[in-house]
């Protein structure tokens, strides 16, 4: 017989059916045991009539336990004094398929390095798997755009001669006769070559790595780094512009088909952004927290805005404009990678953003430095040269303007969802004390 979704399943009241799942829990009464049994779908109570002989401990039978994958045929029953639904499968066999040990590691009490250990366990949790239904449709809507916007995918190399963020962070390893490999930080290098390749506009989703021995609730050491970069643009005004009617896209996509369950499951609205997003320059957010009285942490880089700073202005702009966006723009050139291009008339300033989602940075970009003389200088400021030479011969050979950004897929998810912490955004966290599972 072939297997149906238990949500499927439950809607054939009278007919045998045949389900598989785990099972959740198990309940015995003299001469009956109930088994709540679940798959992707949903969950149904099993009811079983355990045999007399059974009951009365001729045969031994072995006890099934929670945890226990199990596939069972069985009749479909409305019974009104079932809690979950009114409805129940009476089984004709029920085998255990993949038998689990007795007494899971894990309970509703756990503390979360526990369910980070068991995060299998955990991810059974319809809840938890829920995040990654929205994750799935999420990148699924911004592949729709990119699609229809003609973008091509790139798939960029993660082993690189040199750091392309900062030298700072990166996981370096032997790489044959050629010494040190560098873990790619981001595809930043990869996808301004595919500009000066001609591909115009370019998306990649894939994995990064950040050498930072950072604990806080929004930082990995490998993650799934979403990013774009488009040429012919005339300013960074241009990738802000395109980037916020991406976003309205996925969020509308989004609304229309989890709004329900992520209102029921995680208490929280998915709203549809009016557009613009609000725009703040550097300078006018700091003149914001100072109208505040907003205390700066005593350890804030010059000229940035601490986690705390970042969520009054949130708050500010909430208040102000009615916006869960907002765009920083015009970071000081201290603060930002060599190949951000900085103003002609005011050097010590760059044509970058950082877009923020409640509160929390959830992307950062840029108009590229495509001059390659000018590019130059600035790598070499930056102590560079060297090392990136292969990425700045990009630019010998006529390069058009551009710009994009990066985007961390799990703080997309996090804001998303309003979830506490990018572990929970995450299908297995990777930070500075965590390698397994
Ligand atoms: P940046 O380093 O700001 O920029 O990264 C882009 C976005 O990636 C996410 N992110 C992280 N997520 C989890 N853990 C981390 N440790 C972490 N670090 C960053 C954030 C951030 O906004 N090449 C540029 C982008 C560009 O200009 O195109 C870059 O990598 O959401």
């Amino acid at each position: 017989m072939q297997r149906l979704p238990i949500a499927t399943a439950k809607r054939s009241v009278g007919d045998t059916v045949r389900i598989c799942g785990f099972i959740e829990t198990v309940r015995k009464h003299k001469r009956m045991e109930f088994l709540v049994v679940a798959d992707r779908s949903g969950r149904i109570q099993v009811a079983r009539e355990i045999p007399a002989e059974e009951a009365a401990g001729e045969v031994h039978a072995r006890a099934f336990a929670p945890g226990d994958a199990v596939d069972i045929t069985g009749r479909v029953i409305a019974n009104f004094t079932v809690a979950l639904d009114g409805l129940e499968l009476v089984p004709d066999s029920i085998a255990v398929a993949g038998p689990a040990q007795h007494g899971l590691p894990i309970n509703e009490m756990s503390g979360r390095e526990a369910l980070l250990d068991w995060r299998y366990l955990a991810l059974r949790e319809p809840r938890n798997r829920l995040v990654f239904e929205v994750a799935t449709a999420v990148e699924h809507a911004m592949r729709l755009h990119w699609h229809e916007q003609d973008f091509l995918e790139l798939h960029s190399p993660k082993l690189m001669h040199s750091a392309s963020e900062s030298g700072a962070e990166t996981f370096s390893l032997e790489y044959f006769h050629l010494g040190h490999a560098y873990l790619a930080q981001s595809p930043q290098f990869y996808k301004q070559m595919a500009i000066a390749a001609g591909f115009e506009r370019v998306f990649e989703i894939g994995p990064v790595f950040r050498a930072e021995a950072s604990f806080t609730s929004r930082h990995a050491t490998e993650f799934t780094s979403v990013d774009v970069e488009l040429a012919w643009i005339e300013s960074h005004e241009d990738v802000m512009a395109w980037e916020e009617r991406w976003i309205a896209f996925v969020l509308q996509q989004l609304h229309s088909r989890y709004s329900e369950a992520v209102q029921r499951e995680f208490n929280t609205a998915i709203r549809v952004p009016s557009l613009p997003f609000p725009r703040l320059t550097m300078e006018e957010a700091h003149q914001v927290l100072s109208l505040r009285k907003y205390a700066m942490a005593a350890n804030t880089r010059r000229g940035d805005i601490d986690p705390g700073g970042l969520h009054e202005l949130a708050q500010y702009v909430e208040e102000t404009f009615g916006s869960e966006f907002y765009f920083l723009t015009d970071y000081p050139s201290s603060l930002r990678p060599f190949y951000h291009m900085r103003y002609t008339e005011a050097p010590h300033l760059t044509r970058s953003f950082d877009l923020m989602w409640k509160g929390i940075e959830i992307t950062t970009g840029a108009q590229r430095e495509h001059r390659y003389a000018v590019l130059q200088e600035q790598a070499q400021k930056a102590g560079l040269s060297h090392s990136v030479q292969y990425y700045l011969d990009f630019f010998k050979y006529g390069c058009p303007p551009h710009g994009g950004f990066g985007l961390g897929l799990a703080r997309f998810v996090m804001c998303l969802l309003q979830l506490e912490n990018i572990r929970d955004a995450t299908f297995l966290f990777r930070g500075p004390r965590r390698l397994t599972p």
